[in-house]
């Protein structure tokens, strides 16, 4: 399928996709983000696909929604429209891994996409920030919830409010990020991070996503007891068996998702 603000690129087991709007620092549109889902539904369904990067430039993985299109907006029109709802949940519904590979501004909407992703990591240029309050509004794709859940209240409420940045080294240390590498080593880094992911059985990668996630929705109580169930179906699949065989046999796993 041919995108205008995106370019897909699949390697071996990993699917790249790259926010590719330079004029506007990668802002979200709805197009893009119309995009964004399709290449994510297409990654998903590819059989060769085992762990998916969203990325953008260096300057910017992407500096917030598009101010230039939501300023036209009525209450109205955000209401009818349900803005930026479905593709939320069309990329809750992606089941295989997403990391974020984080270099430059990542602002608003751009900071709530890397949140969206299953992890991210960062270039040692990147700059967080819900700077929405400067423009009269709120972050509105999960910010006040999923940055409040990474790195607490106090933190989050400092950046919602003052609208500030936060360099690697605090998103790093907050927990927003998992590691920061040099902006030149960024590629590699990611690179070597979703080979690993595409290494192992999707059916397991999935599981872990998917109680990982969990641990955000539900009581302690209730994600212990998921987490177990999904644990005993593993023993389902093939991989269970021959992940442990491998091991006894002190050999290298062959999975195949079943
Ligand atoms: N939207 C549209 N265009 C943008 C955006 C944006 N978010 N950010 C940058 N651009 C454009 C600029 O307008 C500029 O275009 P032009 O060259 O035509 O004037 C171009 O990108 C380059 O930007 P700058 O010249 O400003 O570059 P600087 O290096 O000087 O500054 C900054 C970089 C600091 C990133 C600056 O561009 C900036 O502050 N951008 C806006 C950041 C922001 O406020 N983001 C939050 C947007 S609101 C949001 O994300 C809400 C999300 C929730 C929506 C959910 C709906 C349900």
């Amino acid at each position: 399928m041919a995108y205008e603000t995106i370019i897909v690129d699949v390697q071996a087991y990993v699917a790249t996709i790259t926010l590719n709007r330079p004029e506007a620092l990668n802002a979200l549109n709805s197009q893009l983000l119309g995009e964004l889902c399709s290449a994510l539904e297409a990654a998903d369904q590819n059989e060769k696909v085992r762990c998916i990067v969203i990325t953008g430039s260096e300057k910017a993985f992407a500096a917030g929604a598009d101010i230039s299109e939501m300023s036209k907006k009525s209450f109205v029109d955000m209401y009818t429209e349900k803005f930026f709802a479905t593709e939320g949940e069309r990329f809750n519904n992606i089941k295989k891994p997403i990391v974020a590979a984080v270099a430059g501004y990542a602002l608003g909407g751009g900071c709530e996409l890397a949140m969206m992703c299953d992890f991210i990591i960062a270039a040692d240029n990147a700059k967080f920030g819900q700077p929405e309050i400067n423009l009269g509004v709120i972050a509105g794709i999960g910010g006040t919830q999923r940055l409040t859940r990474y790195v607490g209240k106090s933190k989050s409420m400092d950046m919602h409010l003052t609208g500030r940045f936060m360099d690697a080294e605090e998103a790093e240390r907050s927990g927003l990020v998992s590691r920061v590498v040099p902006l030149k080593k960024l590629k590699e880094e990611v690179a070597s991070a979703a080979e690993k992911i595409a290494e192992k059985s999707l059916l397991a990668a999935a599981a872990a996503k998917d109680c990982v996630n969990r641990a955000y929705e539900v009581p302690l109580e209730d994600g212990l007891a998921y987490e177990r169930a999904i644990f005993y179906s593993l023993f389902a699949t093939e991989d269970q068996k021959e992940g442990m065989a491998a091991f006894l046999e002190k050999r290298e796993p062959q999975f195949r998702d079943r």
